[in-house]
Protein backbone atom coordinates (compact mmCIF):
# COMPACT_ATOMS: atom_id res chain seq x y z
CA UNK A 1 0.00 0.00 0.00
CA UNK A 2 1.21 3.63 -0.77
CA UNK A 3 2.77 5.20 2.40
CA UNK A 4 0.22 6.99 4.67
CA UNK A 5 0.12 11.07 4.04
CA UNK A 6 1.72 12.67 7.37
CA UNK A 7 -0.58 15.75 9.14
CA UNK A 8 -2.25 18.42 7.10
CA UNK A 9 -1.57 16.67 3.77
CA UNK A 10 -3.95 17.33 0.60
CA UNK A 11 -4.30 15.47 -2.40
CA UNK A 12 -4.96 18.45 -4.60
CA UNK A 13 -5.82 22.36 -4.67
CA UNK A 14 -8.82 24.08 -5.91
CA UNK A 15 -8.83 26.39 -8.84
CA UNK A 16 -11.10 28.98 -8.16
CA UNK A 17 -11.94 32.32 -7.50
CA UNK A 18 -13.78 31.36 -5.00
CA UNK A 19 -11.13 29.81 -2.76
CA UNK A 20 -8.22 31.17 -1.15
CA UNK A 21 -4.89 29.42 0.29
CA UNK A 22 -3.10 31.91 3.01
CA UNK A 23 -0.28 31.06 5.08
CA UNK A 24 -1.88 28.66 7.10
CA UNK A 25 -6.07 28.98 6.08
CA UNK A 26 -8.01 28.17 3.25
CA UNK A 27 -11.13 30.60 2.70
CA UNK A 28 -14.09 29.09 0.38
CA UNK A 29 -17.24 31.23 -0.84
CA UNK A 30 -19.45 28.50 -0.62
CA UNK A 31 -23.02 28.53 -1.95
CA UNK A 32 -25.11 26.02 -0.14
CA UNK A 33 -28.95 25.31 -2.44
CA UNK A 34 -31.58 23.82 -0.56
CA UNK A 35 -35.21 23.57 -1.46
CA UNK A 36 -38.00 25.36 1.09
CA UNK A 37 -40.99 23.77 1.46
CA UNK A 38 -44.41 25.16 2.15
CA UNK A 39 -48.12 24.05 2.16
CA UNK A 40 -50.98 26.48 1.04
CA UNK A 41 -53.41 25.40 3.87
CA UNK A 42 -54.16 22.21 5.80
CA UNK A 43 -53.59 19.54 3.78
CA UNK A 44 -53.62 21.63 1.00
CA UNK A 45 -51.07 21.22 -1.94
CA UNK A 46 -46.86 21.63 -1.28
CA UNK A 47 -44.80 24.40 -3.14
CA UNK A 48 -41.26 24.18 -3.14
CA UNK A 49 -39.15 26.54 -3.72
CA UNK A 50 -35.23 26.78 -4.69
CA UNK A 51 -33.57 28.66 -2.21
CA UNK A 52 -29.54 29.87 -2.07
CA UNK A 53 -27.71 30.65 1.03
CA UNK A 54 -24.19 32.11 1.00
CA UNK A 55 -21.30 30.94 3.57
CA UNK A 56 -17.96 31.33 3.40
CA UNK A 57 -15.70 28.81 5.38
CA UNK A 58 -12.39 29.06 6.51
CA UNK A 59 -9.98 26.23 7.53
CA UNK A 60 -6.88 26.57 9.76
CA UNK A 61 -4.16 24.16 7.55
CA UNK A 62 -1.66 24.18 10.36
CA UNK A 63 -2.94 20.51 12.34
CA UNK A 64 -0.11 21.21 15.03
CA UNK A 65 0.38 18.65 18.13
CA UNK A 66 -2.48 17.05 18.84
CA UNK A 67 -3.44 14.16 21.63
CA UNK A 68 -6.00 12.00 22.17
CA UNK A 69 -6.60 10.70 25.96
CA UNK A 70 -8.90 8.26 26.26
CA UNK A 71 -11.49 7.22 29.08
CA UNK A 72 -11.24 3.42 29.69
CA UNK A 73 -7.67 3.61 27.91
CA UNK A 74 -6.99 0.06 29.29
CA UNK A 75 -10.26 -1.75 27.74
CA UNK A 76 -10.03 -3.51 24.74
CA UNK A 77 -10.98 -0.65 22.50
CA UNK A 78 -8.23 1.59 24.25
CA UNK A 79 -5.30 -0.93 24.22
CA UNK A 80 -5.62 -2.48 21.08
CA UNK A 81 -5.85 1.23 19.45
CA UNK A 82 -2.78 2.23 20.86
CA UNK A 83 -0.71 -1.01 19.93
CA UNK A 84 -2.37 -0.61 16.70
CA UNK A 85 -1.42 2.62 15.89
CA UNK A 86 2.31 1.88 17.51
CA UNK A 87 2.43 -0.36 14.61
CA UNK A 88 1.24 1.43 12.34
CA UNK A 89 3.41 3.89 13.25
CA UNK A 90 6.72 1.98 13.53
CA UNK A 91 6.00 -0.26 10.66
CA UNK A 92 5.90 -2.90 12.76
CA UNK A 93 4.81 -6.45 10.37
CA UNK A 94 3.76 -9.90 12.30
CA UNK A 95 4.11 -13.44 11.28
CA UNK A 96 0.61 -15.12 10.82
CA UNK A 97 -0.15 -18.72 9.38
CA UNK A 98 -0.70 -17.40 6.41
CA UNK A 99 2.58 -15.30 5.62
CA UNK A 100 3.34 -11.53 7.37
CA UNK A 101 1.30 -8.90 8.04
CA UNK A 102 1.40 -5.50 7.76
CA UNK A 103 -0.32 -3.18 9.77
CA UNK A 104 -2.92 -1.05 8.23
CA UNK A 105 -6.20 1.51 8.86
CA UNK A 106 -8.62 -0.68 7.49
CA UNK A 107 -11.88 -0.10 8.83
CA UNK A 108 -11.12 3.72 9.25
CA UNK A 109 -13.57 5.69 6.82
CA UNK A 110 -10.92 8.97 7.18
CA UNK A 111 -7.58 6.18 6.21
CA UNK A 112 -8.45 3.67 4.09
CA UNK A 113 -11.57 5.20 1.93
CA UNK A 114 -11.70 7.29 -0.74
CA UNK A 115 -13.94 9.80 -2.15
CA UNK A 116 -15.07 10.89 -5.36
CA UNK A 117 -12.93 14.54 -6.48
CA UNK A 118 -14.12 14.78 -9.50
CA UNK A 119 -13.33 13.77 -13.60
CA UNK A 120 -11.01 14.24 -15.69
CA UNK A 121 -10.54 15.78 -19.38
CA UNK A 122 -11.12 11.94 -20.31
CA UNK A 123 -14.36 11.95 -18.24
CA UNK A 124 -12.56 9.19 -16.17
CA UNK A 125 -13.31 9.69 -12.12
CA UNK A 126 -10.12 11.01 -9.75
CA UNK A 127 -10.95 9.76 -6.38
CA UNK A 128 -8.69 11.31 -3.48
CA UNK A 129 -8.44 9.86 0.27
CA UNK A 130 -11.21 10.68 2.33
CA UNK A 131 -8.24 12.54 4.95
CA UNK A 132 -6.56 14.56 1.95
CA UNK A 133 -9.63 16.65 1.07
CA UNK A 134 -8.88 19.18 4.05
CA UNK A 135 -5.90 18.94 6.26
CA UNK A 136 -6.29 16.54 8.62
CA UNK A 137 -4.05 15.13 11.95
CA UNK A 138 -2.87 11.80 11.03
CA UNK A 139 -3.22 8.57 13.59
CA UNK A 140 0.63 8.10 13.28
CA UNK A 141 1.09 11.64 14.39
CA UNK A 142 -1.50 11.76 17.92
CA UNK A 143 -0.07 11.84 21.06
CA UNK A 144 -2.63 9.15 23.21
CA UNK A 145 -3.29 8.68 27.12
CA UNK A 146 -5.83 8.85 28.90
CA UNK A 147 -7.56 7.09 32.33
CA UNK A 148 -8.87 3.87 33.33
CA UNK A 149 -10.65 2.81 37.02
CA UNK A 150 -8.14 -0.24 36.60
CA UNK A 151 -4.32 0.41 36.88
CA UNK A 152 -2.94 -2.29 34.07
CA UNK A 153 -0.29 -0.80 32.46
CA UNK A 154 -1.03 -0.69 28.54
CA UNK A 155 1.20 -3.52 27.38
CA UNK A 156 -0.50 -5.78 30.16
CA UNK A 157 -4.09 -4.34 29.19
CA UNK A 158 -3.47 -5.72 25.46
CA UNK A 159 -2.70 -8.77 26.85
CA UNK A 160 -5.71 -9.11 29.00
CA UNK A 161 -7.97 -7.92 25.65
CA UNK A 162 -6.80 -11.23 23.88
CA UNK A 163 -7.09 -9.45 20.44
CA UNK A 164 -4.22 -8.58 18.32
CA UNK A 165 -1.76 -11.66 17.29
CA UNK A 166 0.43 -13.00 19.75
CA UNK A 167 3.29 -12.01 17.95
CA UNK A 168 2.35 -8.29 17.41
CA UNK A 169 1.98 -8.30 21.17
CA UNK A 170 5.52 -9.37 21.20
CA UNK A 171 6.68 -6.73 19.33
CA UNK A 172 5.21 -3.70 20.83
CA UNK A 173 4.82 -4.94 24.75
CA UNK A 174 7.91 -2.93 26.24
CA UNK A 175 6.96 0.13 25.03
CA UNK A 176 3.45 -0.36 25.86
CA UNK A 177 4.36 -1.88 29.30
CA UNK A 178 5.62 2.25 30.10
CA UNK A 179 2.59 3.61 29.83
CA UNK A 180 0.06 3.82 32.71
CA UNK A 181 -3.13 4.64 32.78
CA UNK A 182 -4.10 7.71 35.36
CA UNK A 183 -6.28 7.17 38.34
CA UNK A 184 -10.16 7.28 37.53
CA UNK A 185 -13.15 7.91 38.78
CA UNK A 186 -15.15 5.22 40.42
CA UNK A 187 -18.80 5.33 40.92
CA UNK A 188 -19.84 1.62 41.53
CA UNK A 189 -23.90 2.29 41.47
CA UNK A 190 -23.23 3.47 37.63
CA UNK A 191 -21.85 0.20 36.12
CA UNK A 192 -22.21 -3.37 36.41
CA UNK A 193 -21.09 -5.12 40.04
CA UNK A 194 -18.87 -7.61 38.07
CA UNK A 195 -16.46 -4.51 37.54
CA UNK A 196 -15.56 -3.96 41.15
CA UNK A 197 -12.58 -6.20 41.04
CA UNK A 198 -11.08 -3.79 38.24
CA UNK A 199 -11.23 -0.72 40.44
CA UNK A 200 -7.89 -0.37 41.99
CA UNK A 201 -6.83 3.01 40.48
CA UNK A 202 -9.23 5.45 41.18
CA UNK A 203 -9.26 9.61 42.46
CA UNK A 204 -10.92 10.15 45.85
CA UNK A 205 -12.14 13.12 47.44
CA UNK A 206 -15.94 14.79 46.68
CA UNK A 207 -16.91 15.38 43.07
CA UNK A 208 -15.64 18.90 43.07
CA UNK A 209 -12.63 17.60 43.32
CA UNK A 210 -12.77 15.24 41.33
CA UNK A 211 -13.99 17.18 38.74
CA UNK A 212 -10.69 19.83 39.61
CA UNK A 213 -8.61 16.94 38.94
CA UNK A 214 -9.62 15.44 35.96
CA UNK A 215 -8.95 18.86 34.68
CA UNK A 216 -5.63 19.42 35.97
CA UNK A 217 -4.97 15.79 34.25
CA UNK A 218 -6.16 17.31 30.85
CA UNK A 219 -4.07 20.48 31.47
CA UNK A 220 -0.68 18.24 32.67
CA UNK A 221 -1.17 16.47 29.71
CA UNK A 222 -1.60 18.63 27.10
CA UNK A 223 1.90 20.85 28.69
CA UNK A 224 4.18 17.95 28.92
CA UNK A 225 3.32 17.07 25.06
CA UNK A 226 3.54 20.28 23.93
CA UNK A 227 0.29 20.01 22.35
CA UNK A 228 -1.91 22.32 20.63
CA UNK A 229 -5.23 20.66 21.25
CA UNK A 230 -6.64 17.49 23.05
CA UNK A 231 -9.78 15.20 22.48
CA UNK A 232 -11.02 13.37 25.19
CA UNK A 233 -12.71 10.08 24.07
CA UNK A 234 -14.93 7.88 26.23
CA UNK A 235 -14.34 4.30 25.71
CA UNK A 236 -14.87 3.27 29.23
CA UNK A 237 -17.77 0.70 30.80
CA UNK A 238 -21.19 0.94 29.72
CA UNK A 239 -22.59 3.16 32.19
CA UNK A 240 -26.53 2.77 33.87
CA UNK A 241 -28.61 5.77 32.52
CA UNK A 242 -28.86 8.87 34.89
CA UNK A 243 -32.07 10.14 35.60
CA UNK A 244 -32.78 13.44 34.46
CA UNK A 245 -33.71 15.65 37.46
CA UNK A 246 -34.78 19.26 37.28
CA UNK A 247 -32.48 21.44 38.95
CA UNK A 248 -29.61 18.46 39.05
CA UNK A 249 -28.63 17.87 35.71
CA UNK A 250 -31.11 20.24 33.26
CA UNK A 251 -29.08 23.51 32.75
CA UNK A 252 -25.37 24.03 32.92
CA UNK A 253 -25.66 26.14 36.08
CA UNK A 254 -27.54 23.23 38.07
CA UNK A 255 -25.21 20.82 36.82
CA UNK A 256 -21.93 22.85 37.93
CA UNK A 257 -24.03 23.10 41.63
CA UNK A 258 -25.37 19.28 41.64
CA UNK A 259 -21.27 18.83 41.01
CA UNK A 260 -20.35 20.93 43.77
CA UNK A 261 -22.65 19.77 46.12
CA UNK A 262 -21.43 15.99 45.13
CA UNK A 263 -25.02 14.94 43.91
CA UNK A 264 -25.25 11.46 42.99
CA UNK A 265 -27.54 11.49 39.72
CA UNK A 266 -24.14 12.76 38.54
CA UNK A 267 -21.94 10.04 36.65
CA UNK A 268 -18.49 9.74 35.99
CA UNK A 269 -19.12 10.01 32.18
CA UNK A 270 -20.62 13.40 32.71
CA UNK A 271 -17.78 14.46 35.06
CA UNK A 272 -15.28 13.63 32.09
CA UNK A 273 -17.68 15.90 29.31
CA UNK A 274 -17.90 18.94 32.19
CA UNK A 275 -13.94 18.41 32.67
CA UNK A 276 -13.16 18.61 29.29
CA UNK A 277 -15.69 21.34 28.45
CA UNK A 278 -14.46 23.65 31.24
CA UNK A 279 -10.71 22.91 29.44
CA UNK A 280 -11.80 23.51 26.00
CA UNK A 281 -11.09 19.78 24.92
CA UNK A 282 -13.54 18.62 22.25
CA UNK A 283 -15.48 15.10 24.28
CA UNK A 284 -16.66 12.01 22.35
CA UNK A 285 -18.92 9.69 23.82
CA UNK A 286 -18.44 5.92 22.72
CA UNK A 287 -20.95 4.21 24.98
CA UNK A 288 -25.11 4.18 24.91
CA UNK A 289 -25.19 6.04 28.47
CA UNK A 290 -26.71 9.35 28.14
CA UNK A 291 -23.79 11.45 28.96
CA UNK A 292 -24.30 13.94 27.35
CA UNK A 293 -27.21 15.17 29.72
CA UNK A 294 -29.27 18.73 28.73
CA UNK A 295 -26.89 20.71 31.40
CA UNK A 296 -24.05 19.16 29.55
CA UNK A 297 -25.45 20.33 26.08
CA UNK A 298 -26.16 23.91 27.61
CA UNK A 299 -22.43 24.15 29.25
CA UNK A 300 -20.80 23.42 26.07
CA UNK A 301 -22.94 26.03 24.01
CA UNK A 302 -22.22 28.34 26.44
CA UNK A 303 -18.55 27.77 26.51
CA UNK A 304 -18.44 27.36 22.94
CA UNK A 305 -16.67 24.10 23.44
CA UNK A 306 -17.59 20.44 21.46
CA UNK A 307 -19.07 17.51 22.35
CA UNK A 308 -20.67 13.78 20.38
CA UNK A 309 -21.83 11.08 20.56
CA UNK A 310 -23.66 8.03 21.13
CA UNK A 311 -22.08 4.75 21.13
CA UNK A 312 -19.58 3.20 18.08
CA UNK A 313 -21.39 2.17 15.36
CA UNK A 314 -19.43 -0.98 14.49
CA UNK A 315 -21.35 -3.83 13.11
CA UNK A 316 -24.82 -4.79 13.62
CA UNK A 317 -25.94 -1.41 13.81
CA UNK A 318 -23.99 -0.35 11.02
CA UNK A 319 -25.51 -3.10 8.51
CA UNK A 320 -29.15 -2.12 9.89
CA UNK A 321 -28.37 1.22 9.58
CA UNK A 322 -28.03 0.30 5.60
CA UNK A 323 -30.02 -2.34 5.10
CA UNK A 324 -33.41 -0.81 6.97
CA UNK A 325 -32.98 2.16 4.70
CA UNK A 326 -32.34 0.08 1.83
CA UNK A 327 -35.73 -2.03 2.98
CA UNK A 328 -37.18 1.25 3.06
CA UNK A 329 -36.32 3.15 0.07
CA UNK A 330 -37.08 -0.11 -1.98
CA UNK A 331 -40.90 0.56 -0.82
CA UNK A 332 -40.52 -2.81 1.53
CA UNK A 333 -42.02 -2.78 4.80
CA UNK A 334 -39.71 -4.11 7.16
CA UNK A 335 -42.34 -5.66 9.70
CA UNK A 336 -39.69 -7.26 12.33
CA UNK A 337 -36.01 -6.70 13.09
CA UNK A 338 -34.81 -9.00 15.46
CA UNK A 339 -31.62 -8.52 16.80
CA UNK A 340 -29.60 -10.74 18.64
CA UNK A 341 -25.75 -10.60 19.77
CA UNK A 342 -23.30 -12.88 21.90
CA UNK A 343 -20.17 -11.87 22.95
CA UNK A 344 -17.23 -13.12 25.61
CA UNK A 345 -15.07 -9.71 26.36
CA UNK A 346 -15.38 -7.46 29.66
CA UNK A 347 -17.76 -5.37 27.69
CA UNK A 348 -19.73 -8.51 27.52
CA UNK A 349 -19.65 -9.18 31.08
CA UNK A 350 -20.62 -5.32 32.08
CA UNK A 351 -23.51 -5.40 29.91
CA UNK A 352 -24.59 -8.70 31.21
CA UNK A 353 -26.27 -6.32 33.86
CA UNK A 354 -29.55 -5.03 33.46
CA UNK A 355 -29.32 -1.62 33.65
CA UNK A 356 -26.09 -1.18 31.66
CA UNK A 357 -28.05 -3.44 29.08
CA UNK A 358 -30.83 -1.36 28.79
CA UNK A 359 -28.71 1.82 27.93
CA UNK A 360 -27.51 -0.21 25.05
CA UNK A 361 -30.56 -1.86 24.06
CA UNK A 362 -31.35 2.06 23.60
CA UNK A 363 -29.10 2.85 21.48
CA UNK A 364 -29.32 -0.09 19.60
CA UNK A 365 -33.07 0.73 19.29
CA UNK A 366 -33.10 4.10 17.50
CA UNK A 367 -31.64 3.17 14.51
CA UNK A 368 -34.33 2.91 12.35
CA UNK A 369 -36.57 5.86 13.15
CA UNK A 370 -35.96 8.20 10.52
CA UNK A 371 -35.96 5.60 8.07
CA UNK A 372 -39.78 4.30 8.81
CA UNK A 373 -40.79 8.02 9.71
CA UNK A 374 -39.78 9.57 6.07
CA UNK A 375 -42.17 6.80 4.24
CA UNK A 376 -45.90 7.73 5.30
CA UNK A 377 -46.91 5.19 2.25
CA UNK A 378 -45.29 2.26 4.43
CA UNK A 379 -46.30 3.11 7.68
CA UNK A 380 -48.80 4.90 9.32
CA UNK A 381 -47.69 7.92 11.73
CA UNK A 382 -46.57 6.23 15.27
CA UNK A 383 -46.38 2.53 13.19
CA UNK A 384 -42.92 1.26 13.56
CA UNK A 385 -41.84 -2.50 13.04
CA UNK A 386 -41.42 -4.74 15.69
CA UNK A 387 -37.37 -3.86 16.86
CA UNK A 388 -35.99 -6.41 19.69
CA UNK A 389 -32.06 -6.56 20.94
CA UNK A 390 -30.57 -9.44 22.60
CA UNK A 391 -27.46 -9.68 24.16
CA UNK A 392 -26.07 -12.28 25.48
CA UNK A 393 -22.54 -13.18 27.63
CA UNK A 394 -20.52 -15.92 26.55
CA UNK A 395 -17.23 -16.25 27.79
CA UNK A 396 -15.68 -18.74 25.67
CA UNK A 397 -15.87 -16.72 22.45
CA UNK A 398 -13.98 -13.43 24.23
CA UNK A 399 -13.80 -10.77 21.93
CA UNK A 400 -15.12 -12.27 18.89
CA UNK A 401 -18.60 -11.28 19.15
CA UNK A 402 -21.48 -13.19 17.30
CA UNK A 403 -24.20 -11.13 15.49
CA UNK A 404 -28.03 -12.57 14.96
CA UNK A 405 -30.21 -10.33 12.59
CA UNK A 406 -33.34 -11.27 11.03
CA UNK A 407 -35.65 -8.74 9.35
CA UNK A 408 -39.15 -9.52 7.67
CA UNK A 409 -40.86 -7.12 5.67
CA UNK A 410 -43.95 -7.31 3.97
CA UNK A 411 -43.55 -6.97 0.10
CA UNK A 412 -45.57 -7.31 -2.86
CA UNK A 413 -49.58 -7.90 -2.75
CA UNK A 414 -48.60 -9.37 1.21
CA UNK A 415 -46.05 -11.44 0.41
CA UNK A 416 -43.45 -12.02 3.39
CA UNK A 417 -39.70 -11.57 2.66
CA UNK A 418 -37.24 -13.16 5.34
CA UNK A 419 -33.78 -11.92 5.44
CA UNK A 420 -30.83 -13.89 7.96
CA UNK A 421 -27.90 -12.42 8.71
CA UNK A 422 -24.97 -13.88 10.95
CA UNK A 423 -21.55 -12.16 11.62
CA UNK A 424 -19.02 -13.05 13.56
CA UNK A 425 -15.95 -10.21 14.11
CA UNK A 426 -13.36 -8.95 16.55
CA UNK A 427 -15.44 -5.69 18.70
CA UNK A 428 -12.27 -4.26 19.45
CA UNK A 429 -10.76 -4.30 15.51
CA UNK A 430 -14.30 -2.97 14.88
CA UNK A 431 -14.33 -0.01 17.43
CA UNK A 432 -10.85 1.16 17.30
CA UNK A 433 -10.85 2.56 13.60
CA UNK A 434 -13.60 4.47 14.83
CA UNK A 435 -12.06 5.64 17.50
CA UNK A 436 -9.62 7.47 15.13
CA UNK A 437 -12.69 8.88 12.57
CA UNK A 438 -14.39 10.30 15.72
CA UNK A 439 -10.94 11.65 16.57
CA UNK A 440 -9.74 13.10 13.31
CA UNK A 441 -13.72 14.27 12.26
CA UNK A 442 -13.62 16.07 15.64
CA UNK A 443 -9.88 17.56 15.45
CA UNK A 444 -11.00 19.09 11.99
CA UNK A 445 -14.14 20.71 13.33
CA UNK A 446 -11.78 22.54 16.12
CA UNK A 447 -9.97 24.41 13.24
CA UNK A 448 -12.62 25.32 11.00
CA UNK A 449 -15.42 28.24 11.48
CA UNK A 450 -17.59 29.88 9.12
CA UNK A 451 -19.75 33.44 8.73
CA UNK A 452 -23.35 33.47 6.37
CA UNK A 453 -24.14 36.05 4.26
CA UNK A 454 -26.60 37.61 7.16
CA UNK A 455 -23.65 37.49 9.92
CA UNK A 456 -20.25 38.89 9.13
CA UNK A 457 -18.70 37.31 12.58
CA UNK A 458 -16.57 34.09 11.99
CA UNK A 459 -17.88 31.74 14.25
CA UNK A 460 -17.37 27.46 14.56
CA UNK A 461 -19.64 24.69 14.04
CA UNK A 462 -22.83 24.35 16.58
CA UNK A 463 -21.34 22.48 20.21
CA UNK A 464 -23.05 19.39 18.98
CA UNK A 465 -21.27 17.50 16.44
CA UNK A 466 -23.85 16.04 14.83
CA UNK A 467 -21.11 15.74 11.85
CA UNK A 468 -20.12 12.11 13.53
CA UNK A 469 -23.19 10.59 13.50
CA UNK A 470 -21.78 7.64 10.69
CA UNK A 471 -19.43 6.67 13.47
CA UNK A 472 -22.27 6.55 16.61
CA UNK A 473 -24.91 4.29 17.10
CA UNK A 474 -27.68 7.06 18.61
CA UNK A 475 -26.01 10.11 17.73
CA UNK A 476 -26.95 13.63 19.53
CA UNK A 477 -27.49 16.27 17.03
CA UNK A 478 -28.41 20.11 17.96
CA UNK A 479 -31.37 20.76 20.35
CA UNK A 480 -34.85 20.60 17.43
CA UNK A 481 -32.74 19.45 14.57
CA UNK A 482 -33.18 16.22 12.63
CA UNK A 483 -31.40 12.58 13.60
CA UNK A 484 -30.33 11.04 10.52
CA UNK A 485 -29.60 7.43 11.01
CA UNK A 486 -29.05 6.41 7.62
CA UNK A 487 -25.32 5.21 6.92
CA UNK A 488 -24.90 6.88 3.30
CA UNK A 489 -26.76 9.91 4.11
CA UNK A 490 -24.40 10.43 7.18
CA UNK A 491 -21.16 9.92 5.08
CA UNK A 492 -22.52 12.02 2.23
CA UNK A 493 -22.91 14.47 4.89
CA UNK A 494 -19.38 14.54 5.83
CA UNK A 495 -18.12 14.29 2.36
CA UNK A 496 -20.01 17.43 0.98
CA UNK A 497 -18.91 19.28 4.01
CA UNK A 498 -15.74 18.60 3.81
CA UNK A 499 -15.69 19.37 0.06
CA UNK A 500 -17.51 22.49 1.14
CA UNK A 501 -14.69 23.35 3.15
CA UNK A 502 -12.61 23.94 -0.09
CA UNK A 503 -15.31 25.15 -2.04
CA UNK A 504 -16.16 22.14 -3.98
CA UNK A 505 -19.91 21.54 -4.99
CA UNK A 506 -21.58 18.43 -3.53
CA UNK A 507 -21.28 14.94 -4.81
CA UNK A 508 -24.05 13.70 -6.76
CA UNK A 509 -24.60 11.02 -8.97
CA UNK A 510 -25.93 13.21 -11.70
CA UNK A 511 -23.37 11.73 -14.10
CA UNK A 512 -24.79 14.20 -16.35
CA UNK A 513 -21.75 14.34 -18.80
CA UNK A 514 -21.79 10.52 -19.28
CA UNK A 515 -26.14 10.90 -20.14
CA UNK A 516 -26.31 14.36 -21.73
CA UNK A 517 -23.89 15.36 -24.47
P1 LIG B 1 -13.76 -2.87 28.11
O1 LIG B 1 -14.65 -3.33 29.19
O2 LIG B 1 -12.73 -3.79 27.59
O3 LIG B 1 -13.03 -1.53 28.53
C1 LIG B 1 -13.61 -0.56 29.33
C2 LIG B 1 -12.55 -0.01 30.26
O4 LIG B 1 -13.11 1.07 30.96
C3 LIG B 1 -12.07 -1.00 31.29
O5 LIG B 1 -10.66 -1.11 31.24
C4 LIG B 1 -12.53 -0.42 32.62
O6 LIG B 1 -11.63 -0.69 33.66
C5 LIG B 1 -12.61 1.04 32.28
N1 LIG B 1 -13.49 1.88 33.08
C6 LIG B 1 -14.72 1.64 33.57
N2 LIG B 1 -15.21 2.71 34.20
C7 LIG B 1 -14.27 3.68 34.11
C8 LIG B 1 -14.19 5.01 34.53
N3 LIG B 1 -15.18 5.57 35.22
N4 LIG B 1 -13.10 5.72 34.25
C9 LIG B 1 -12.07 5.16 33.55
N5 LIG B 1 -12.08 3.89 33.13
C10 LIG B 1 -13.18 3.16 33.40
O7 LIG B 1 -14.74 -2.41 26.94
P2 LIG B 1 -14.43 -2.13 25.40
O8 LIG B 1 -14.70 -3.36 24.63
O9 LIG B 1 -13.14 -1.47 25.26
O10 LIG B 1 -15.61 -1.12 25.05
C11 LIG B 1 -15.61 0.14 25.64
C12 LIG B 1 -16.94 0.82 25.51
O11 LIG B 1 -17.22 1.02 24.14
C13 LIG B 1 -18.11 0.04 26.08
O12 LIG B 1 -19.00 0.91 26.73
C14 LIG B 1 -18.78 -0.53 24.88
O13 LIG B 1 -20.15 -0.77 25.06
C15 LIG B 1 -18.53 0.57 23.87
N6 LIG B 1 -18.62 0.08 22.54
C16 LIG B 1 -17.77 -0.88 22.09
C17 LIG B 1 -17.86 -1.34 20.80
C18 LIG B 1 -16.99 -2.38 20.24
O14 LIG B 1 -17.22 -2.82 19.14
N7 LIG B 1 -15.95 -2.80 20.91
C19 LIG B 1 -18.84 -0.78 19.88
C20 LIG B 1 -19.73 0.16 20.48
C21 LIG B 1 -19.56 0.62 21.74
C1 LIG C 1 -22.82 -6.23 22.42
O1 LIG C 1 -23.82 -5.70 21.68
C2 LIG C 1 -21.65 -5.37 22.71
C3 LIG C 1 -21.71 -4.00 22.23
O2 LIG C 1 -20.81 -3.14 22.87
C4 LIG C 1 -21.54 -3.98 20.77
O3 LIG C 1 -20.47 -4.76 20.36
C5 LIG C 1 -21.36 -2.65 20.26
O4 LIG C 1 -22.34 -1.85 20.82
C6 LIG C 1 -21.43 -2.70 18.78
O5 LIG C 1 -22.72 -2.79 18.38
P1 LIG C 1 -23.10 -2.80 16.89
O6 LIG C 1 -24.57 -2.95 16.90
O7 LIG C 1 -22.66 -1.51 16.28
O8 LIG C 1 -22.41 -3.98 16.29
Amino acid sequence: AAPAAASGATAFKVDSPHVRYGSDVIEADYTYDTTVVTRDAEGGSLRARPAKVGYQFRTKTNVGRVGLMMVGWGGNNGSTLTASILANKMGISWETRKGTQQPNYFGSLMMASTVKLGVDEALKDVYVPFNEVVPMAHPNDVVIGGWDINSASIGDAMRRAQVLPVDLQRQVYDELHQLKPMPSVYYPDFIAANQEERADNTIGGSKQEQLDRLRRDIRDFKQANSLDRVIIMWTANTERYADILAGVNDTADNLLQAIASGHDEVSPSTLFAVASILEGAPFVNGSPQNTLVPGVIDLAERERSFVGGDDFKSGQTKIKSVLAEFLVNAGIKPLAITSYNHLGNNDGRNLSAPAQFRSKEISKSSVVDDMVAANRLLYAKGEHPDHTIVIKYVPSVGDSKRAMDEYVSEIFMGGLNTISIYNTCEDSLLASPLIIDLFMMTELMTRVSYRTDADSDWQPFHSVLSILSYMLKAPVVPPNTPVVNALAKQRMAMENIMRAFVGLPPNNEMLLEHRAF
